[in-house]
């Protein structure tokens, strides 16, 4: 690394330690400055923007056999030989069960107002269902608490994909319709307990991918691979849990609650940016998310999947799609990226999806194709096509091949460089009036990334697991400056 380089962070990290008051006087003075904030103007988010940052109970917490805590199915896929690389497991993961204070601590430094974090179903049902653990809500009691003390809001997630593991042995997961059930038990549970301070919720984290890896592809937990039928019936089920789950947190919170969902809605990006590749861009969006926000935004599936699907589709009656379809407060999603897609009207869809060639630059995840403006076409398709609901970006983030460098610092220039271009092409949706109203980022430290194991950094903190120590990186001073200033730069 260069002397300048060096120099130039080292000024960056300065500045970012100050007081966002003392920031901007710091920015009036210098001329060269003064320059980046000409720019940035044209950048500038909405008055009340809420940024944030989020994690998951399993990739974080720990402590996995403490107060009670049940098995769920990440424990049993995880110490399973050669699931996960390394055969790495959730059991301390960030500690951030015993750590939690110092962890609010870190998002007070950023200056974050919002942070999203999930809750362990089998910490507060052990068996799934029946009897709660009276210890179960503890843990989040002191997160809320101690998030609420320092000004930053709670928005939980209630399933981020740790399903007790007695419900995998019952029925299948998923597969049954009991897990539904179950799911909309606990969650009105969790909302009688938690809302009096936790005011906002999402329900499932990510349909698509904790359906397919987990299911058909056998990558995550349980390790399945169903066949098409049971993996439509097993993917419907779990939109039914969510509506499920909407009608109990709203039946037993106390006071008003917002309620939506996390989902990782695929985008479908316009090759060219002409109103008929626009056009096709928005119809492929609905179709590839037939399963998830389409059937819970229409309450129907569209003509083309339950043709697509034929014998395979998932049974179901006309009183779940209502249940499935229950109005929601706000819409989260999960984007990472995007795909290409061109009008094609020699397809009776009218698109065609268009795939990338080799060379398409992506981040350490090798399926993280780089695409700022999925993060502009996202909300844009969503608010276009089922209203204009309050839209959160409940993830966004990427990996890095992070290392500490001799001097302790981590230069993640590439995150730097990733989130520039996707805040720019969010900047843009809110600009142009599309009701993007917060962002979480993916991730508040580097954590247990699923079947990657702890290769896989996602963290604007970088985490020693040996000590568990968290190091700012680049990407931390650069993400609080972005939040001081209200604008990318
Ligand atoms: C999301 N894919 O997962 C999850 O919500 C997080 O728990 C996770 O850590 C984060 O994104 C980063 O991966 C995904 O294969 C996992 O397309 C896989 C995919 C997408 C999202």
């Amino acid at each position: 690394m260069s002397d300048i380089t060096r120099r130039g962070f080292t000024k960056l990290a300065g500045l970012a330690t100050m007081q966002p008051a003392m920031a901007s006087a710091a920015f009036m003075t210098s001329p060269e400055e003064d320059a980046v904030q000409a720019v940035a103007g044209d950048r500038q988010f909405p008055k009340d923007f809420l940024w944030g940052t989020a994690t998951a109970s399993y990739q974080v917490e720990g402590a996995a056999k403490e107060d009670g805590r049940g098995v769920s199915v990440w424990d049993t896929f995880s110490h399973t030989p050669g699931k996960v690389v390394n055969d790495a497991n959730g059991d301390v993961a960030d500690d951030h069960y015993h750590r939690y204070k110092q962890d609010v601590q870190l998002m007070q430094a950023l200056g974050v107002k919002g942070y999203r974090f999930s809750i362990a179903w089998p910490r507060v049902f052990p068996g799934g269902s029946g009897a709660p653990n009276p210890k179960g809500l503890d843990f989040y009691n002191r997160l809320v608490d101690e998030l609420l003390a320092n000004g930053i809001q709670p928005y939980a997630t209630l399933y981020h994909w740790d399903l007790p593991q007695p419900l995998q042995d019952k029925g299948g997961g998923w597969e049954s319709r009991e897990t539904a059930k179950a799911f909309g038990d606990y969650a009105g549970h969790v909302a009688s307990g938690l809302s009096d301070r936790v005011k906002d919720w999402f329900t499932v984290n990510e349909f698509w991918v904790f359906i397919n890896l987990g299911y058909r592809f056998g990558t995550h937990a349980p390790g399945l691979k169903l066949s098409n039928a049971r993996v439509n019936q097993a993917a419907h089920n779990a939109v039914l849990g969510h509506g499920l789950a909407v009608q109990a947190i709203r039946a037993r919170a106390k006071g008003s609650v917002r309620v939506g969902i996390a989902d990782s809605t695929s985008i479908g990006v316009p090759v060219i940016e002409t109103p008929e590749h626009i056009a096709a861009a928005q119809q492929a969006t609905r179709e590839s998310n037939a399963q998830a926000m389409t059937v819970i935004q229409e309450g129907k599936y569209t003509d083309k999947f339950l043709r697509d699907a034929g014998a395979d589709a998932p049974k179901y009656t006309a009183e779940e799609l209502k249940i499935i379809s229950t109005p929601l407060d706000f819409i989260g999603l999960n984007i990472y990226t995007g795909y290409f897609v061109a009008a094609d009207s020699s397809k009776p869809e009218g698109y065609a999806v268009v795939a990338n060639p080799k060379s398409y630059p992506h981040m350490a995840s090798s399926w993280l194709n780089v695409c700022p403006e999925s993060l502009y076409w996202g909300p844009r398709h969503v608010s276009k096509m089922w209203g204009n609901k309050p839209i959160y970006i409940t993830e966004n983030g990427c990996s890095s091949s992070d290392i500490q460098e001799k001097d302790g610092k981590v230069y993640d220039t590439d995150r730097v460089m990733y989130l520039r271009n996707y805040l720019t092409q969010l900047g843009r949706a809110a600009n142009e009036g599309v009701p993007v109203r917060g962002y979480f980022l993916w991730s508040l430290m580097d954590n247990f990334e699923w079947a990657d194991g702890y290769t896989n950094r996602f963290g604007l903190h970088y985490v020693d697991y040996a000590t568990q120590t968290r190091t700012p990186k680049l990407s931390a001073n650069y993400y609080r400056e972005v939040i001081a200033r209200n604008s990318v730069l």
